[in-house]
């Protein structure tokens, strides 16, 4: 092998490593800032929901602001449908959704083509 291929060898490895821990590393789950009665947090919106497994206490409302920069139409709109709430994300623009959870559980939120999926951990 030479040099050249040493490197294309070496960069495939990094792809698939890359492809490995996209998928199937570990989700990472972060808590909603709490103050003022109300627990925040800020989601992207670019090819995914960032952060896409939010945890926050029931019977506390919560406000999550998407920020949608990602232009595809699937990403245009969330659904939260243990909640009843189906939201219109403009490009380039937040929108903010609050609800309050009051019972603990995990909730999943989706685009309208469940393509783009996250989960709201609701602890009692
Ligand atoms: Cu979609």
């Amino acid at each position: 092998m030479d040099t050249s291929e040493v490197a294309v060898l070496i960069g495939s490895i990094a792809a698939v490593a890359f492809t490995l821990w996209y998928f199937f590393g570990p989700r990472k789950s972060v808590a909603a800032a709490a103050g003022g009665g109300v627990q925040s947090m800020d989601i992207e919106v670019e090819g995914g929901y960032s952060p896409d497994v939010i945890t926050v206490k029931a019977g506390t409302p919560v406000r999550l602001t998407f920020h949608r920069t990602d232009s595809s139409s699937c990403s245009e709109q969330v659904l939260f449908p243990d909640f009843g709430i189906s939201r219109t994300l403009r490009l380039n623009q937040r929108t903010v959704v609050e609800f309050t959870p009051d019972k603990a559980g995990e909730y999943p939120f989706h685009c309208s083509m469940n393509m783009l999926r996250g989960r709201l951990i609701v602890t009692p």
